[in-house]
């Protein structure tokens, strides 16, 4: 087999060289800038450059819509060549070291030669997801009327099954979480028993929860709308909450910042869910209408640094429980989506570095004296503190790439992938 085009390390360097004298000059004006407010810009750096935010395997294929996929050149065929634009992704922002598996979809043969291959480009496995949404090809039971809180037992162990294959498969190649969301809900009013369908899932997720080993994490992912349109069975926080509390202390809640009602604060729900000693992780993306899965912080970064902001404070506050595990979940439709994966962990890593720039005496300070305008002030400063410096900075120093959009397009990797991948048909990327 003929090598496999990679993107070198001479030639990030190559490329940092352009711009290393600028870069320089723009991090020795923030330095003297952040100081002036005591902040020592060095342990900022120290902080991007160990700030990590997994990539879904589903991301770097072209996602669609409910109407259409328009495949792009080069798109990875199988679950190693998924792994190659992974790895090419950490290369240049070394931000993403982890990729999140979903089953069947990435069942790989040999899970050893799967370990290894991941290994030998510097990646590892993050959070398993089960796929109980949709039927597979030669599958017993249909999953058309929902999986772990379907009215028939059958469907619900088939589902609790695969679920358990998937903790096999990520003991195998080092995961340490099961990711859990399930489509199940109803389209009409009447379908479906609330109570019951709740009493479902619960019974299913119990033993599910029975085979999660000791040092993993079980993720429950809620979701308010979609694929069922009237109602869903994991719909919101609080169901969510409630769950995870049911099920014991290896299960926590998973916030995709898709999956809410319009308008909702995730943030307070971010502080709630750290309060109450059950916030598990997150789905990163961004959203104008709903689930839209659009690249993070494309549309509200506001919000995302609000959602830092509550991070951070439970980080530097210590807080019990609190280990949130970081992932993007996006669907790319009209964009390279090893760009738009590159851009949305930067944006992540921006959102996590501005909220560290909050002068959380000075917020406190104003809470107490109910100077709501100080406040926000305070939390706008650090907003919009321009840390590009800071965050070219954590790439350079970690081997990776000042410019790393600018890099991989020079690279021509797209075009090289594109010879070596020719197009396949058939090939589904999700939207979960
Ligand atoms: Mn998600």
């Amino acid at each position: 087999m003929a090598a496999k085009f990679e993107i070198s390390d001479d030639f990030i360097g190559e490329r940092n060289r352009l711009s290393e004298e600028h870069l320089a000059e723009d991090f020795d004006y923030l330095t003297r800038r952040l100081r002036r407010g005591g902040i020592e810009i060095e342990k900022i750096v120290e902080k991007a450059q160990i700030f990590q935010v997994a990539v879904p395997s589903w991301g770097v294929g072209t996602g669609g819509t409910r109407f259409a996929r328009f495949p792009g050149p080069g798109e990875p065929r199988s679950v190693y060549e998924k792994l190659e634009d992974c790895a090419t992704i950490n290369k240049l922002v070394r931000s993403t070291p982890a990729v999140s598996l979903h089953i069947p979809w990435d069942k790989p043969e040999c899970p050893d030669t799967l370990m290894n291959f991941a290994a030998e480009r510097g990646l590892r496995f993050d959070a398993m997801n089960s796929n109980t949404f949709q039927d597979q090809v030669g599958q017993k039971l249909s999953y058309k009327f929902g999986s772990l809180s379907h009215a028939d037992k059958a469907v619900r162990d088939q589902a609790v099954a695969h679920n358990l294959e998937c903790i096999e498969i990520g003991r195998q190649i080092g995961s340490e979480a099961l990711t859990v969301w399930v489509g199940d809900g109803s389209n009409f009013a009447g379908q479906t028993n609330f109570r019951r369908a709740l009493e479902n899932y619960l019974e299913s997720m119990r033993e599910i929860y029975a085979a999660v080993p000791e040092d993993w994490r079980l993720f429950i992912e809620h979701k308010m709308f979609e694929p069922a349109f009237y109602s869903t069975v994991i719909s919101d926080w609080g169901t969510n909450y409630y769950c995870a509390r049911e099920l014991g202390d290896k299960a926590f809640c998973l916030v995709d910042l898709g999956h809410h009602a319009p308008n909702v604060n995730i943030e307070q729900i971010v502080s709630r869910l750290i309060q109450f000693g059950k916030l598990g992780g997150f789905h990163f993306n961004d959203s104008k209408y709903g689930d839209d899965d659009l690249d993070a912080a494309s549309v509200k970064p506001f919000q995302l640094f609000l959602i830092f902001n509550e991070l951070v404070d439970a980080e530097v506050n210590g807080l019990p429980n609190f280990r949130p595990a970081y992932m993007l979940d996006q669907s790319h439709n009209v964009t390279d989506p090893v760009e738009s994966l590159m851009v949305s962990a930067m944006e992540v890593v921006r959102a996590y570095v501005q909220a560290h720039l909050v002068d959380r005496e000075r917020l406190e300070d104003a809470q107490r004296r109910g100077d709501a305008l100080a406040a926000l002030t305070t939390l706008k400063e650090a907003f919009r503190t321009d840390v590009d410096a800071i965050l070219a900075t954590a790439r350079m120093r970690n081997g990776g790439a000042i410019d790393p959009v600018g890099a991989y397009r020079a690279s021509g990797y797209r075009t090289e992938k594109a010879k070596e991948r020719p197009a396949q048909v058939g090939i589904s990327a999700g939207i979960v």
